[in-house]
C-alpha cells in the first residue's frame, strides 16, 4: 500500500512549482531616476522601498503585513517626485529572475505621511486612495500581469493635482492562479517613500486603511470564475480615487484601444499597456525589455507549437488540482 502511494505520487511531486518563485520590488524609476529595492532579508540598504523579510505572497485580507509587505521595515529615503511624474516599478526576485505569476490584478494606492515625515511613519494608519488598477486586457483573457511576467515595469502617473508632502505609494499585485478557493490569493505590496513637490490642493474623496480594504470574500478576492475567459472582473478596494483622473488622462499614449473612462472598474490607464509601458517615450529604456528571454520556469507549449509563458499559472493550477485528485484516488480507491 504504501510503497504504491508513493510511486503515484513522486512524479507529480516533482512537478509542484518552487515555492521560492514569487518577488518584491527590485527598483523603482521616478521621472527617469533609478533607485534600488530594499533586498529582502538582507543588510537595509539607502532605498525609498521599504524592505520586506520574504519574497513570499501575504494570505488574509485582515493580515497586518498587507499594509506595505511581509514585515516591512521604514525604509531610510524619501525621494523628490511631483504631480504628474511617472513612476515604475519593476518586480522580480533576488536571483534574477522575472515575476512568476500572470493572473490577478495591478493597483496602486498614495497615503499621506501625516503625522511624520515618511521614513518615520507606520503606514498601519495611513489613508490609502487609490490611483491606478488594470486587470484584463481586451482580449478578455490575459491579464496585464502577464507584462510584469515578461520583464516590464508597472508604470503609473502621479495624480496632477495632488498636494505636496510626504505619500507612501503601495503598488501591489494581486495573484489569483489559486483563488478559486477561499484564501488562496496572494498578496504582493511594496511602499516606497517619497516627497511631492509643487503646489497643488486637490484631496481625495475616499480613502481606505490596509488592511481593511479588503475582505476575503470579495469578488475580486476569492474568484471562481478567475478562469473563464471574458469573465467580469470586480476590483477590490475602494474605487480609483477622483484625484487620478485627470493624470489617466495623459496616461493613453501607447493604448491603442484609445479607451477614456479614467474613473470605474474597467480601464485607468496609466499603467503597461499592449506590453508597452506608457511613460518610455522615446523608445528607449524599459521598453528594451520587451523581448526578455523565456523563463525556463515558465515555457509552456502553445497550440500551435511556439513556447509561451501565459498560462503558466493556469498549469500550475491543473497539475496542482491533478494532484489532489491523485491523493484522493489514493486514499479512496486503492
Ligand atoms: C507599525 O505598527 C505596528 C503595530 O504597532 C507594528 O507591528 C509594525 O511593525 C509597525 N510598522 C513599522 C514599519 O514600524
Ligand atoms: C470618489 O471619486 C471617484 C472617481 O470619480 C468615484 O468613483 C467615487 O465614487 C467617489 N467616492 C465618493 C465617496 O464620492
Ligand atoms: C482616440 O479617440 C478619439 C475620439 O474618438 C479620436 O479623435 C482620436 O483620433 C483617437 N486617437 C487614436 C490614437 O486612435
Ligand atoms: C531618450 O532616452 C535617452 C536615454 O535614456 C535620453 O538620453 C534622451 O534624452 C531621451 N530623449 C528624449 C527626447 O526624451
Ligand atoms: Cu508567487
Amino acid at each position: 500500500m504504501l510503497p504504491h502511494f508513493i510511486f503515484a505520487l513522486s512524479p507529480l511531486l516533482s512537478l509542484l512549482p518552487s515555492a521560492a518563485a514569487h518577488g518584491y520590488v527590485t527598483k523603482v524609476v521616478i521621472d527617469g531616476t533609478t533607485y534600488s529595492g530594499n533586498v529582502p532579508n538582507a543588510q537595509p540598504s539607502n532605498s525609498p522601498i521599504r524592505q520586506i523579510s520574504d519574497i513570499s505572497p501575504v494570505k488574509g485580507a485582515d493580515n497586518p503585513s498587507l499594509n506595505c509587505g511581509l514585515n516591512a521595515q521604514l525604509a531610510a529615503m524619501v525621494v523628490p517626485a511631483n504631480p504628474g511624474s511617472v513612476m515604475e516599478f519593476y518586480w522580480g526576485d533576488p536571483g534574477g529572475e522575472l515575476w512568476p505569476h500572470n493572473t490577478g490584478p495591478l493597483m496602486t494606492y498614495m497615503g499621506a505621511c501625516d503625522t511624520s515625515t515618511c521614513d518615520k511613519f507606520n503606514g498601519s494608519t495611513a489613508k490609502w486612495f487609490k490611483i491606478d488598477q488594470i486587470g484584463r486586457e481586451s482580449d478578455g483573457s490575459t491579464w496585464y500581469q502577464q507584462d510584469v511576467m515578461n520583464g516590464q515595469p508597472i508604470s503609473v502617473t502621479l495624480p496632477t493635482q495632488v498636494a505636496p508632502g510626504d505619500y507612501l505609494v503601495r503598488n501591489e499585485i494581486i495573484a489569483l492562479h489559486l483563488a478559486e478557493t477561499l484564501g488562496g490569493a496572494e498578496f504582493y505590496p511594496s511602499c516606497t517613500q517619497i516627497r511631492v513637490g509643487g503646489s497643488q490642493t486637490g484631496t481625495p474623496n475616499q480613502t481606505a486603511l490596509f488592511p481593511g480594504a479588503y475582505n476575503d470574500n470579495d469578488p475580486g478576492i476569492f474568484d471562481p470564475n478567475i478562469y473563464t475567459n471574458g469573465a467580469p472582473y470586480t476590483f477590490p478596494g475602494p474605487p480609483v480615487s477622483n484625484l487620478a483622473s485627470p493624470a489617466d488622462m495623459t496616461g493613453q499614449l501607447s493604448n491603442n484601444g484609445n479607451s477614456s473612462s479614467p474613473s470605474g472598474n474597467s480601464s485607468p490607464s496609466s499603467t503597461t499597456k499592449n506590453g508597452k509601458p506608457t511613460s518610455s517615450a522615446n523608445g528607449s529604456g524599459p521598453q528594451a525589455t520587451a523581448q526578455a528571454p523565456l523563463n525556463r520556469v515558465c515555457k509552456l507549449q502553445k497550440r500551435d507549437g511556439s513556447l509561451s509563458r501565459r498560462g503558466t499559472d493556469i498549469a500550475a493550477h491543473k497539475r496542482r488540482t491533478s494532484f489532489m485528485r491523485a491523493i484522493r484516488d489514493v486514499f479512496f480507491y486503492s
